[in-house]
């Protein structure tokens, strides 16, 4: 009833994931008011409790649970609003039916809500495999090794037939960059994913809800009973464990002929760097304990990431450190700004992988490597100035932004741009050529979604074959770290500048 009308690749991101009102199959779920009555429970309650949900709604909770079960949901749920997360309770009974469930429980600002799933017999509940995992991924040399091991590990441990490591890129779309798999499987390695794959909402979720498990796509969903009228009385299933996903992602893990699926956030520095998506090819639910491993595990493998991250960056910017105090050391103190300039090409060229390096100063021009024609160089200026002033430009394909820009005559494919002062039209620039470079998509992005048989409803592609794209018109891509050390060139530029013009004005005087 929470559905909204139509969902297209436009609105995609406005599907109200966390209201659709529905669970999954493999669990119950009670709603309850600070009295501890029933406000809403899931369709299925007779299974759980005996009892049908109309005979369960608008009754006390302690009719159907022991004193303490009741007092360790209590103190569940105050450890919860402390953590902000769903607290988890183990082996649990319900009273009224002696099943033995495991609970987890959270409040939503309105209710508690208490979710109950049976408790599988022949689980092992001495595994715990995070200390051997850790240790195994502090051996790995780089990120690279990191990445492998995990998957190859996880996979071990959770025996999905599919774990795979995907990581965010800067346009939002996403690669599969570590893949552990069973032999018969078709690899994904390497495979790109369109942004609209995983929408925003869906994306802000998952900061927030470190852990998703799918258990059955073919499984019925459970409504909230008793149902209600449109969005604004839904009840907000953000943090539930049993929320039933979108039936737009169920009908994309049918078409890849994914029948379960687990994914775990990866957040680095506060944001959603990736995820760990496991595909199951038949139904699979991980126990609750199994599923706090690996929530604890993600925190402590995204510390890991963050600490390598953060120590290649240090790495780097002691690098940059060095050649700015070359420069500074090295630097004439009279003589022409481009002069000056030019005899530092050197050093510039340690700094910045490139082809080739222009300088332009109040119109005059000198180049190391290659370079453009002097009208095709004043197009370019033209489209720096009408950037924003003092900053950094990278251009990754002077065709995407330049008019009547030719690659192929001028062997340029892309450049960064410093601004050497605060007078725009003067800049240092880092040219690169073109590369060929093919990404392999999972499915034609730009088909990342279908309208229904009766163009009313949206469907994710049907297809994941391989589709290349080639580009021809790109260079090498600049990366967030020819970014920052562009960014701390400009800063050395600005004092190179200063001194020049108070030698300058010393002469001067
Ligand atoms: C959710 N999409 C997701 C999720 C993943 C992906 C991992 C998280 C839910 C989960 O754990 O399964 C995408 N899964 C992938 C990708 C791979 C994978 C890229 O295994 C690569 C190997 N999806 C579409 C279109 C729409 C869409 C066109 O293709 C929207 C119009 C929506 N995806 C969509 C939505 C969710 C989602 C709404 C959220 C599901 C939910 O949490 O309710």
């Amino acid at each position: 009833p929470a559905y909204p009308e139509k969902v297209d690749l436009s609105n995609c991101d406005r599907e109200p994931i966390h209201l659709l009102g529905n669970i999954q199959s493999h669990g119950c779920l009670l709603a309850l008011r600070s009295d501890w009555f029933v406000a809403y429970c899931s369709q299925n309650t007779e299974q759980y409790f005996g009892t049908a949900p109309d005979k369960i709604a608008g009754e006390a909770i302690k009719n159907w649970l022991d004193k303490d079960t009741l007092h360790h949901i209590r103190s569940g749920l105050q450890s919860s609003m402390i953590t902000g997360r769903n607290e988890r309770l183990f082996n649990q009974f319900i009273d009224a039916t002696k099943l033995e469930v495991d609970i987890s429980v959270h409040h939503n600002g309105e209710f508690t809500i208490v979710e109950f799933e049976p408790v599988e017999e022949n689980r092992d509940t001495t595994d715990h495999f995070v200390r051997s995992l850790l240790s195994q991924f502090y051996r790995a040399a780089d990120t690279e090794e990191l990445f492998e091991t995990v998957a190859e590990q996880l996979r071990l441990i959770t025996s999905y037939d599919r774990v795979m490591i995907y990581k965010f890129l800067s346009d939002g779309s996403g690669a599969v960059i570590a893949e552990a798999k069973s032999q018969k499987l078709d690899a994904f390695l390497g495979l790109r994913y369109p942004a609209s794959d995983i929408p925003k909402q869906a994306r802000t979720l998952y900061l927030k809800n470190l852990l998703r498990v799918i258990g059955d796509v073919n499984a019925p969903v459970y409504p909230i009973f008793p149902t209600v009228r449109g969005q604004d009385d839904a009840i907000d299933l953000s943090f539930s464990t049993l929320r039933a996903v979108s039936p737009i992602h169920i009908e994309y893990l049918k078409n890849m002929g994914v029948v379960a699926s687990l994914s775990v956030s990866i957040i680095v520095n506060g944001k959603l760097w990736g995820l760990i998506a496991c595909h199951h090819y038949s139904p699979k639910v991980p126990s609750y304990f199994q599923r706090t491993e690996l929530e604890l595990f993600a925190e402590v493998f995204a510390l890991e990431l963050s600490s390598r991250l953060a120590r290649d960056r240090e790495t780097e910017s002691l690098r940059v450190r060095k050649v700015h105090n070359k420069i500074m050391s090295t630097i004439a103190s009279d003589g022409a700004l481009i002069d000056i300039l030019t005899n530092q090409f050197r050093a510039l060229n340690e700094l910045i992988e490139n082809d080739g390096i222009t300088v332009i100063i109040e119109g005059q021009v000198s180049s190391t490597g290659i370079t453009l024609p002097e009208d095709e160089l004043r197009r370019v200026v033209r489209y720096l100035n009408s950037q924003p002033p003092s900053q950094i430009i990278w251009v990754n394909s002077l065709a995407e932004v330049v008019p009547q820009y030719e690659t192929a005559v001028h062997n340029i494919a892309g450049l960064l741009a410093i601004p050497v002062s605060k007078t725009p039209r003067d800049y240092l620039l880092f040219f690169r050529q073109p590369q060929t470079k093919t990404i392999n998509w999972a499915g034609n992005p730009q088909k990342a979604a279908s309208m229904g048989p009766n163009g009313s409803r949206l469907l994710p592609r049907g297809s994941f074959k391989l589709w290349q794209e080639t580009h021809s018109d790109h260079c090498h891509e600049w990366t967030e770290q020819d970014e920052m050390v562009g960014e701390s060139l400009r800063v050395t530029l600005l004092e190179v500048m200063l001194r020049h013009v108070q030698e300058r004005d010393t002469i001067l005087q």
